[in-house]
C-alpha cells in the first residue's frame, strides 16, 4: 500500500527492491533468540531491584533456605564496576556497580540476583532478601538536583551535572542586527525504548574450549566482549560473545547492561549455563530511559523570517549513570551540534547541561538527540513564521542552506556534502497539497475539528568518524569497519561482518553489495554477523554507519576478490584476465564462460588446473573501508503531515503523512521506506503517546502497559515516501546511513501541525507527548489569557 517513485532496477545489485532474506525465517517463528535457545543445567536468574529511588544500603539479610544461590556486589568482589571515561574536561564520570553497591541511585536499580532452575524459583528466592534501607534526598527532576548543594548522587562529585558544554559563535554580533526575538520553552517527555524482546543475556562456560561464551541481545557484541573481559579481569582470548537473533534494539542494546555483567560473571564464577530475560514490567520501570530534554529558545531573526542568531539553553536529565562505551556524552555533544539542523545562520550561542537524577541511566535511542532538537528549532521556526505572518515553508526557505552552497559548513562545523535540502520542502510541499488543506481549513469541518498543517526538515548525520565521536568525549569509537569475504567450495560467497543486523536488513543487502561486484546469485550469498569467534572486530552497529563503514568495506573485499577469480577463471577458458567479467555467477570472456562454481572447485579441490602465477593469498580476503571523510555523510529528509485536532476531546488525528528523503543511492529502497516507516511509527509514539513519568520521590508511574501508551496499527497512518538520490562523494556508492531519521522529525512536524490547526484559538503546545489533557490544558489556558 506504500508508494514509491523511485525507479525499479531489475535484479539483485544496488538499487534493487528485493524482498528481505531475513523475513522468512521471522515470519514463521523461527527466529532463534536468546529466550530460544535451550541447554542442560540452565539456571535462570533473577533481580532483587530497589524501591527507593536514592537511599543508604544499611543491612541485608539473607533468606536461610537457597542463601547460596543469592548474589550481592561483596560476592562479586573480584569484578569491576562499570566507568565509561570521557575526553571532555567538564565530565563527572559515574562508577556504575554491577549490584548496588552502599546505596542505590533509582528505582528498579539491581541490588541482588537470585539463580534457581526455574524463573518463578529465582523470583521468590529473591524476594525473600531483605535490605534495610536509610533514606537520602531524592533528585526526581533536573531543576531538583541542580538546586542542590550536597548529598550529590555520586562519590566525588562537586555539583550535579555530568557535563555541561558551550558554544558562542559571532552570537551579539548578529543578534544585534535583528529586527524580531521570538521565543519559546519547549520540552519532550522522558520516554522508554520498548523493544518487543527486552534485554536477554544468557553465558555459559565452554569446557572444551575453556571459555566463557556469553549469548547476549545486543548491537555490539565485540564491544561487549571487551568490556566484560575487562570488568572480570578474563583475557579477551577466553571470551566470546554471540549475538542471535535481536528483536529490536533501537540503541538500547548498543551498551553494556548492568544484568550482562551479572549473568557473565555467574558463568564464569560456576562454569555452568545461566540466563537472565527483561520482563514488561523491569523494562519499564528500570530499563534505561531516553529522550527528557528542556529548551528555552530564542530567535533573533529579520522581518521576513530570516534568522541571523539562535541562542539555546537545553537541560538533559541524564539519569543515574554514564553508560560504557559511549558516555551520557553522546546526548549533549549531538544536541548541541545538532540543534541548528539543515539551516544556515551564522550566530548561534547555547549552554548545553546534561544533570545527573535518581532515574535509570540515559541511553541513545533511534535518532538520539537529534528527535529532541529537531523538535526544538522546527518549533522555533514555526514561532518565527507566525511572527512575521508568513507560510511555514516560506520561512524555511528563507532558511535552507540553499543546494548551490553545497558543500557546506554550518555554525556548529559540521560538513554537509551534498544534496539540495529547499528541494526536499519544495517537493514535500506539493506532495502533501498546501493549498488544497489551506482551503479545506477555510470550510468549516462538519465535525467541528480544526485541520492543521506542518512541516519539519532535518540532517541526519550518519557513519560518523573517528574525530566526531571524539569531539563528543568518547575515544573508543573508529570512523571505519572491515568485512571478510569468502567464496566457498561450491562458488558460493560468505561476509562475514562485526556489525549486527537486527531488522536492518544486512542479510540482503550486504549480499546485494556483493552482488552487484562478483555477481553471484543473492540466495548463495551468506552473511555471517553477531559472533566474536566468526567475524572480523568492529565496535558493532549504531549511529546508522554499519552500511556505509561495514558495507563499504563488503564492497571493498569484493573489489580484491573480483580480480584474483577473472584471473583463475580466464585461465580456465583460455582467455586473458583483462578481457572476462563477472555477471551472472559467471566468468565471461571472448569465447564463452565458466561459472564462478569452477572457479572455486580448482582453487579448493583442483589445483592442478590452476594458472601458474595464481595468487596464493586466494579467494578470501578481509579488509576495511573509511569514508573519504571524517565527518560523516548527511542524509536528510523533510516530513510533512497534516491533522484534525478535536478542540473539545483533545484528539489528534493524523490525516496524511509525507516523507521526502534522500540517503544518496539507496542499496535497497524497500528496506529504506521499511526503515524510515518504523522510525516514524516510533516518533509518533514520542510525540502522541509515549512517556515515563516519576513522582517527587523518584517512582515511576508508568510501569505497565495499561499505563505506557504505545502506538498501534491503527494510530500509524498510512505514509507517502519520495526519494532523492544524491550520492555521497565519499562513500562506496554515494550510500548514507539511514536508519535512525524516520524517528528524528515526527513530533516536530505533527506538533507544527497540531499548532497551525489551534493558530485560530490563539493556543500553541510544546510539550511531548500531546495528550489530551495537554492539549485541552493549552485550550483553556489561550481562552482565560
Ligand atoms: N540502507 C540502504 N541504502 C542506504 C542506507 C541504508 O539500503 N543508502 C538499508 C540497508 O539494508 C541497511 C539499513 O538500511 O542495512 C540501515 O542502514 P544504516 O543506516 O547503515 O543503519 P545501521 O545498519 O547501522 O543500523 C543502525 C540504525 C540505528 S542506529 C538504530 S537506533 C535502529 C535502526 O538502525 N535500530 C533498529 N533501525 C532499526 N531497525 C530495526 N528493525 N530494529 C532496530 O533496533
Ligand atoms: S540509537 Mo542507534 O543504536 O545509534
Amino acid at each position: 500500500h506504500n508508494q514509491s517513485d523511485s525507479a525499479k532496477p531489475a535484479g539483485q545489485g544496488v538499487g534493487a527492491r528485493v524482498e528481505r532474506k531475513e523475513d522468512a525465517r521471522h515470519l514463521h517463528g523461527k527466529g532463534q533468540f536468546v529466550a530460544d535457545m535451550h541447554m542442560a543445567e540452565l539456571s535462570e536468574v533473577a533481580f532483587l531491584r530497589s524501591p527507593l529511588a536514592h537511599a543508604r544500603i544499611v543491612g541485608t539479610t539473607l533468606p536461610v533456605e537457597g542463601a547460596g544461590r543469592v548474589v550481592l556486589r561483596e560476592t562479586m568482589g573480584d569484578a569491576l564496576d562499570i566507568v565509561a571515561e570521557s575526553l571532555l574536561p567538564t565530565y563527572q564520570p559515574s562508577a556504575q556497580p554491577p549490584l548496588a553497591a552502599g546505596k542505590v541511585r533509582f528505582v528498579g536499580e539491581p541490588v541482588a540476583m537470585a539463580f534457581a532452575p526455574t524463573r518463578a524459583e529465582a523470583e521468590d528466592l529473591a524476594e525473600a532478601i531483605e535490605i534495610e534501607f536509610d533514606d537520602l534526598p531524592v533528585y526526581a527532576s533536573a531543576e531538583a538536583a541542580k538546586a542542590a548543594s550536597a548529598d550529590f548522587i555520586h562519590e566525588g562529585w562537586t555539583h550535579h551535572n555530568f557535563l555541561t558544554l558551550k558554544a558562542d559563535t559571532r552570537f551579539d554580533e548578529l543578534a544585534g542586527q535583528a529586527k524580531l526575538v521570538v521565543h519559546r520553552s519547549i520540552d519532550l517527555a522522558r520516554h522508554c525504548m520498548v523493544p518487543m524482546e527486552g534485554k536477554a543475556v544468557l553465558a555459559y562456560w565452554d569446557h572444551q574450549a575453556d571459555m566463557l561464551v556469553v549469548c547476549t541481545a545486543t548491537q555490539v557484541p565485540h564491544m561487549i566482549r571487551t568490556i566484560l573481559a575487562k570488568c572480570l579481569g578474563m583475557d579477551q582470548g577466553r571470551v566470546r560473545v554471540i549475538a542471535p537473533d535481536v528483536g529490536g534494539a533501537f540503541g538500547y542494546k548498543c551498551v553494556l547492561q548492568q544484568e550482562e555483567l551479572c549473568v557473565a560473571w555467574l558463568a564464569k564464577t560456576h562454569r555452568k549455563p545461566f540466563r537472565y530475560l527483561e520482563d514488561r514490567r523491569e523494562h519499564l520501570i528500570a530499563g534505561a530511559n531516553t529522550r527528557e530534554h528542556h529548551y528555552e529558545m530564542t530567535a533573533y531573526a529579520d522581518e521576513r523570517g530570516k534568522i541571523l542568531a539562535l541562542d539555546a539553553h537545553i537541560v538533559i536529565d541524564g539519569g543515574a549513570y554514564s553508560v560504557w562505551p559511549f558516555t551520557i556524552g553522546l546526548e549533549p555533544g549531538q544536541a548541541i551540534g545538532n540543534l541548528p539542523g539543515p539551516y544556515a545562520f551564522r550566530g548561534y550561542r547555547c549552554v548545553t547541561e546534561c544533570v545527573a537524577t535518581n532515574k535509570p541511566a540515559f541511553v541513545p535511542y533511534r535518532g538520539v538527540a537529534r528527535t529532541g532538537v529537531c523538535f526544538a528549532m522546527e518549533l522555533t521556526m514555526d514561532a518565527v513564521a507566525r511572527a512575521v505572518g508568513r507560510e511555514q515553508w516560506e520561512v524555511r526557505l528563507e532558511n535552507l542552506v540553499p543546494a548551490e552552497l553545497m558543500p557546506y559548513v554550518n555554525v556548529t562545523n559540521k560538513h554537509f556534502d551534498s544534496g539540495d535540502y529547499p528541494a526536499s520542502l519544495l517537493k514535500a510541499r506539493e506532495m502533501i497539497g498546501v493549498d488544497a488543506v489551506r482551503e479545506r481549513q477555510r470550510r468549516v469541518e462538519p465535525d467541528g475539528r480544526l485541520i492543521g498543517l506542518g512541516f519539519a526538515t532535518y540532517t541526519e548525520q550518519s557513519a560518523h568518524g573517528t574525530s566526531v565521536f571524539a569531539a563528543w568525549g568518547t575515544p573508543v569509537i573508529p570512523g571505519f569497519d572491515s568485512a571478510t569475504v569468502r567464496l566457498t567450495p561450491d562458488g558460493g560467497l560468505e561476509i562475514r561482518v562485526g556489525v549486527h543486523s537486527h531488522g536492518q536488513g544486512m542479510e540482503t543487502s550486504f549480499a546485494q553489495i556483493a552482488h552487484e561486484i562478483l555477481g553471484i546469485d543473492i540466495s548463495r550469498i551468506k552473511l555471517v554477523h553477531g559472533d566474536t569467534a566468526q567475524t572480523p572486530y568492529s565496535t558493532g552497529t549504531y549511529a546508522s554507519r554499519s552500511l556505509v563503514m561495514s558495507g563499504g568495506a563488503v564492497s571493498r573485499a569484493c573489489k580484491v576478490l573480483a580480480p584474483r577469480i577473472r584471473h583463475i577463471g580466464a585461465h580456465l577458458i583460455g582467455a586473458r584476465p583483462e578481457e572476462v567479467a563477472l555477471a551472472d555467477g559467471r566468468v565471461l570472456g571472448p569465447g564463452g564462460g565458466v561459472p564462478i562454481s569452477e572457479v572455486a572447485q580448482a582453487w579448493y579441490l583442483r589445483p592442478d588446473r590452476l594458472p601458474a602465477d595464481v595468487d596464493p593469498a586466494g579467494l578470501e580476503t578481509t579488509t576495511g573501508f573509511k569514508p573519504k571523510v571524517d565527518t560523516g555523510a548527511f542524509t536528510y529528509a523533510t516530513h510533512a503531515v497534516t491533522v484534525a485536532v478535536d478542540p473539545e476531546t483533545g484528539h489528534v488525528e493524523i490525516l496524511d503523512y509525507v516523507i521526502v528523503e534522500d540517503c544518496g543511492t539507496m542499496i535497497n529502497p524497500l528496506i529504506v521506506e521499511g526503515q524510515t516507516y518504523g522510525g516514524v511509527a516510533q516518533g509518533i509514539g514520542t510525540a502522541l503517546y509515549e512517556e515515563t513519568p516519576y513522582d517527587a520521590n523518584g517512582q515511576p508511574l508508568a510501569s505497565t502497559l495499561a499505563d505506557y501508551m504505545l502506538p498501534g496499527a491503527t494510530e500509524v497512518p498510512h505514509m507517502r515516501i519520495h526519494h532523492f538520490e544524491t550520492p555521497s562523494p565519499h562513500t562506496e556508492f554515494g550510500a548514507k546511513g539511514m536508519g535512525e531519521g524516520g524517528a528524528i522529525a515526527p513530533p516536530a512536524a505533527i506538533f507544527n501541525a497540531v499548532n497551525d490547526a489551534l493558530k485560530g484559538l490563539g493556543a500553541e503546545v510544546a510539550h511531548t507527548p500531546l495528550t489530551p489533557r495537554r492539549l485541552l490544558e493549552a485550550i483553556a489556558e489561550a481562552e482565560a489569557s
